[in-house]
């Protein structure tokens, strides 16, 4: 069977796609799509969003949608309970991460953007719909201070380093996925047990962190 996982590096979404294939040990091949390329994706579920699974010539989008399709194949690995305090916790940082990774993840050596035309795209596009990333490269230290003032706070929630409530479940998926986001920026200051949680679930799943691109 053809399977593919079409990606961008940087996309907390995708990431959580590709989790789930790590996570069971379901190989795929994952292709990365430049930025701008807006007709394979259009093509292949008539929208310009990623992440996209082929199998064999039909297509899936939705990352949660990939997550359960997978997961659904022989013994399912995402059985725990989940919390609400977890989707809390990535809720309350949503606001400075987002507006500290767009800007980072601009500049990054990803394969999404490997052409000059890719990565203006996507400073044109997210500069739109967030606002002008060069204040937020320049310094963004409030920001920073809030992400750091949140950290703290995971701590107490998570019950093992390989799954965040004791069982995995889909709070590990959106959790590490906001790690994952959260690693692109300098200067986030991890507890011990934040640390330990985010490198052993990328580990688990496969996914490298962004840590060397940290900026
Ligand atoms: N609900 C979708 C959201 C996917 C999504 O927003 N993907 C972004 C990348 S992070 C995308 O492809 N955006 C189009 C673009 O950036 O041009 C999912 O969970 O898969």
């Amino acid at each position: 069977m053809t399977r593919r996982l079409y990606i961008y590096e940087h996309c907390p979404f995708c990431v959580k796609a590709r989790m789930i294939f790590g996570l069971k040990g379901v190989p795929v091949e994952l292709v990365w799509l430049l930025n701008d390329n807006e007709a394979d994706p259009i093509r292949m579920i008539g929208r310009k969003l990623l992440p996209i699974l082929e199998e064999d010539g039909r297509f899936m989008g939705e990352s949660m949608d990939i997550v359960a399709h997978v997961d659904a194949m022989g013994e399912p690995v995402l059985t725990g309970e989940t919390n609400p305090a977890i989707a809390a916790w990535i809720s309350s940082v949503s606001g400075p991460l987002y507006r500290l990774m767009l800007p980072r993840v601009a500049c990054a050596p990803f394969p999404e953007f490997e052409t000059t035309g890719a990565r203006a795209y996507f400073v044109r596009k997210k500069e739109a719909s967030t606002g002008m990333f060069a204040p937020y490269l320049e310094s963004g230290t409030e920001q920073l201070a809030e992400l750091n003032n949140r950290l703290p706070s995971l701590v107490s929630l998570i019950r093992s380093p390989s799954a965040v409530n004791g069982i995995l479940s889909t709070d590990d998926i959106h959790l590490f996925a906001a790690l994952h986001s959260l690693s692109i920026i300098a200067g986030v200051v991890y507890p011990p047990e934040v640390e330990t949680y985010r490198q052993t679930m990328s580990g688990l799943s496969n996914v490298p962190l962004m840590d060397a691109q940290a900026a």
